[in-house]
């Protein structure tokens, strides 16, 4: 990755805030020195960040290219505009939104535009893997409209019987497909055929996977949904953003959604648009059209394999044994329940950053879940391959059957106290200390942002 020096830059924030300044050295040396395995998270390319922190952050331009409200959006229309073509000629779509603030308002956005409050949705269960905004009660998607949700099966892989029969029972005006936590290829082609014989709108939510996609590791789902939404900063490796884009087969079956949409997210829900992150995205779709990003993806798929691989062989066991994508979600049910958060925080002591999660079926609940869900995307970025993914593959094995033995207590306030020792003795733990060590070594060969010096 070609980096530029930005030590201007950082001095002049030295001196401005030294107290924002230490917060983001510190963050910066985190990145640097640790494992970074949340599959959502992934680190951008100097220019991104470049045009993110550049003077388009300065500028109102509410409306969409050509028809601003307000002046001298010229320059601001070629942003945009780029941004736009560049997303329809990656994703092989027919209209882009790019102004969305984030994932959960793009999806919002896409429901008010399709469905009336009260109209029937399905999306996959949140405990399932699928995302709060596909319908989960405690989101506003959730309450606004009739949330019927399906489910895995008891294999870990969507229940395709099921989404048909909700189809053709209730008759959802929308169906989700994507996820949060789901590790396998997304039956985009059989979802799609069972939305056209109940009459929804099939809406491929990608966040997770946009940069699969776009390099070529993970099916496209244009041909077969109407919408597809995406944020922006996870695979596809761009700033924090999302869009909203409309396919051949949603304009046929409507052809006011584009308009539909673009009206839902100005004036309906946002203001003016974040130019300095459309132009970030803008970049971030140029990198992703690249040769080199088709290896990037297809590695990002590789070494997820090569760590199911070495985890199972570890004795670890994974919901679906193994992965179609850049992620894993670890089952931890054989070591008890609700052991999600003890792994999580053993883990964050040696230096590698996952999320604890909820698994199918999980016996214990979302705060306590029996799962932790990590991935390759930000690792593969720094140029770890299959022999570094059993190496750390090994290490997490390790911290898991160092911490396996601790059970939560079922009453609340023994909880807290239970915790709070947990932390300090695991702060402590010599093993854990160990493998810190081992992780910042690896990690020193593998230089992120190698010309940035605060
Ligand atoms: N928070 C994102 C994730 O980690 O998957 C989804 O919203």
């Amino acid at each position: 990755m070609e980096v530029e020096v930005r030590t201007e830059w950082l001095s002049e924030l030295k001196k401005t805030d030294p107290e924002m300044f230490d917060a983001i050295k510190k963050e910066l040396d985190r990145q640097r020195t640790g494992l970074e395995m949340i599959p959502s998270e992934n680190f951008t390319s100097v220019a991104v960040m470049q045009a993110s922190g550049s003077v388009l952050t300065n500028k109102y331009s509410e409306g969409y290219p050509g028809k601003r409200y307000y002046g001298g959006n010229q320059f601001i229309d070629l942003v945009e505009k780029a941004a736009i073509e560049r997303a329809k000629r990656l994703f092989g779509v027919v209209h882009a939104n790019v102004q969305p603030y984030s994932g959960s308002p793009a999806n919002m956005a896409v429901l008010l535009a399709l469905c009336k409050p009260g109209d029937v949705i399905s999306g996959l269960n949140l405990t399932d893997g699928g995302h709060l905004t596909h319908g989960w009660k405690t989101s506003e998607t959730g309450q606004l409209f009739e949330s019927v949700p399906y489910h895995v099966k008891p294999d870990g892989y969507i229940d395709i019987d099921e989404v048909r029969r909700i189809a053709m029972e209730r008759k959802p005006r929308v169906i989700w497909v994507g996820a949060t936590a789901y590790t396998r290829e997304f039956p985009f082609e059989e979802l799609g055929k069972i939305a056209d014989e109940s009459g929804a709108y099939l809406v491929a939510d990608i966040a997770h996977i946009a940069g699969l996609i776009a390099g070529g590791a993970h099916k496209s789902p244009s041909p077969y949904v109407h919408v597809i939404t995406t944020t922006t900063h996870k695979t596809l490796r761009g700033p924090r953003g999302a869009m909203i884009m409309v396919t051949e087969k949603g304009m046929k079956k409507d052809p006011e959604l584009a308009e539909k949409i673009d009206k839902t997210i100005f004036p309906g829900l946002q203001g003016g648009p974040h130019d300095h992150t459309t132009a970030g995205i803008a970049i971030a779709l140029l990198e992703a059209s690249k040769p080199e990003f088709r290896q990037y993806a297809q590695q990002i798929v590789k070494n997820a394999r090569a760590l199911a691989d070495e985890l199972m062989k570890n004795g670890i066991k994974l919901v679906t044994d193994g992965t179609d994508n850049h992620m894993l979600l670890v089952d931890l049910t054989q070591f008890g329940k609700g052991k999600g958060v003890f792994v999580q925080d053993a883990l964050d002591v040696a230096g590698i950053t996952v999320n604890k999660n909820t698994i199918p079926n999980d016996p214990a609940s979302p705060f306590y879940p029996s799962g932790i869900r990590m991935g390759t995307p930000a690792i593969t970025t720094r140029g770890m391959k299959e022999a570094e993914m059993r190496t750390i593959g090994k290490l997490i094995a390790e911290v898991i059957n160092e911490v396996k033995g601790y059970e939560l207590p079922g009453d609340k306030e023994a909880r807290q106290e239970y915790l709070k020792k947990f932390k300090a003795e695991v702060a402590e733990n010599k093993k854990l200390i160990e493998i810190r060590q081992k992780v910042s070594e690896l990690c020193s060969h593998f230089q992120l942002y190698p010309d940035i010096n605060p």
